[in-house]
């Protein structure tokens, strides 16, 4: 029986209650005999996330309704508690996760020319700008007046922004705390001429195209025509290499998508067991897009403070989608966002695409 195969422990009487199969470990059973709770603790054995974070009304709506929806769904900003933030960090050192690396050797062959058609002086506005490494790196070369920090953390920023300020004084450096997925709204107080934004990592790939379209519209409208935008773009390529990227043999994207659930149990109060779920990271060349899932092992049920739900064995809730374009498409995209030039480096292998693209 494939339950008890997955882990020791697991060698699963089976009983019904309330017409529902459950699958009991041999302690858990004993357990039961004895009227003891047969239910794991998260919180007794450290499964918890340490930064729980208090969410609002609304928010606690929306995941509760992504847990309950047929086809159950999470939004892939629970990747990104202090944890999977590091996680994310170990991937983007991983051999098998191509992106980061290539495009910083796209940055690192042409930085000239993508300096010369940005000009400098401009005021760079980073889009999710975590350790502020990459925007860095572009300091000198295109010597932007202003620096404006964007990242749904402002208290991670501020570290990152007195460290960078302390360095380069001559720019002057701004850090804003924005959830990006409701759009980007600058204040009055960042400049509104020579506005350049900056989103690299192919991060556009983690909306649908639909509402990619519609944020990169949102950037242009907030650019004045001598704006622009310098975006990564990760490009459709044979599958075999983009699903080893997601689903490297370390493990180390398992246990990011993994701490998905265990950051839901901290601000949800659920109780995940993440022994319970495994990691699924596949490429659909059909939608051009990698899916990424957490699949349970077993039939379980998932608790939480007012709700629970069943998840049949094999059944999975689908925590991201990362969209892979084909440079011709996301040109014509940056187009109907409202962009008009467009300018584009690759990698020899046209693995991943920088664009420069602008108003004027
Ligand atoms: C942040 N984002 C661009 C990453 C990606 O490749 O879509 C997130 C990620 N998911 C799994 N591995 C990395």
């Amino acid at each position: 029986m494939m339950q008890a195969k997955s882990r020791e422990g697991r060698t699963a009487p089976l009983h019904k209650k309330n017409g529902a199969r459950k699958y009991l470990t041999l302690a858990n059973h004993h357990a039961e005999q004895a009227r003891i709770p047969t239910r794991r603790r998260t919180d007794e054995s450290g499964w918890r996330a340490t930064d729980a974070r208090e969410i609002s009304a609304s928010e606690r709506e929306t995941l509760i309704a992504g847990l309950t929806a047929p086809s159950a769904r999470i939004s892939s900003k629970y990747f990104y508690d202090s944890l999977g933030s590091h996680l994310f960090d170990a991937i983007t050192h991983l051999p098998e996760y191509y992106p980061t690396r290539t495009e910083a050797a796209i940055f690192a062959r042409h930085i000239g020319e993508i300096a010369q058609s940005t000009g400098t002086g401009s005021t760079l506005i980073d889009l999710g700008a975590g350790n502020c490494e990459k925007a860095r790196s572009l300091f000198g070369p295109l010597r932007p007046a202003q620096y404006v920090a964007v990242d749904i953390s402002a208290d991670y920023l501020r570290g990152a922004i007195s460290y960078l300020q302390h360095r380069h004084p001559e720019i002057a450096m701004t850090a804003l705390g924005l959830d990006m997925s409701a759009g980007v709204a600058l204040p009055a107080a960042v400049p509104a001429a020579r506005r350049l934004f900056f989103f690299p990592g192919s991060s556009i790939g983690n909306f649908t195209p639909e509402e990619a379209e519609l944020f990169l519209s949102g950037l242009r409208s907030q650019c004045h025509e001598d704006g622009g935008l310098l975006i990564g773009v990760d490009l459709v390529k044979d599958k075999s290499v983009i699903d080893a990227a997601y689903d490297d043999t370390l493990g180390v994207t398992a246990a990011f998508n993994l701490n998905a659930l265990r950051h839901i149990n901290a601000v949800l109060g659920s109780d995940f067991d993440l022994r319970d779920w495994r990691h699924c990271g596949f490429f659909d060349p059909g939608l051009s897009r990698v899916e990424m899932h957490v699949e349970t092992r077993l039939e379980v049920e998932v608790t939480w403070p007012g709700g629970s739900r069943q998840f049949e064995a094999g059944e999975r809730i689908h925590t991201e989608n990362s969209y892979k374009y084909r440079l011709e498409d996301f040109s014509m995209m940056l187009q109907r966002a409202g962009f008009r030039s467009v300018r584009s480096w690759t990698d020899q292998r046209n693995w991943f695409a920088v664009c420069h693209a602008t108003v004027r």
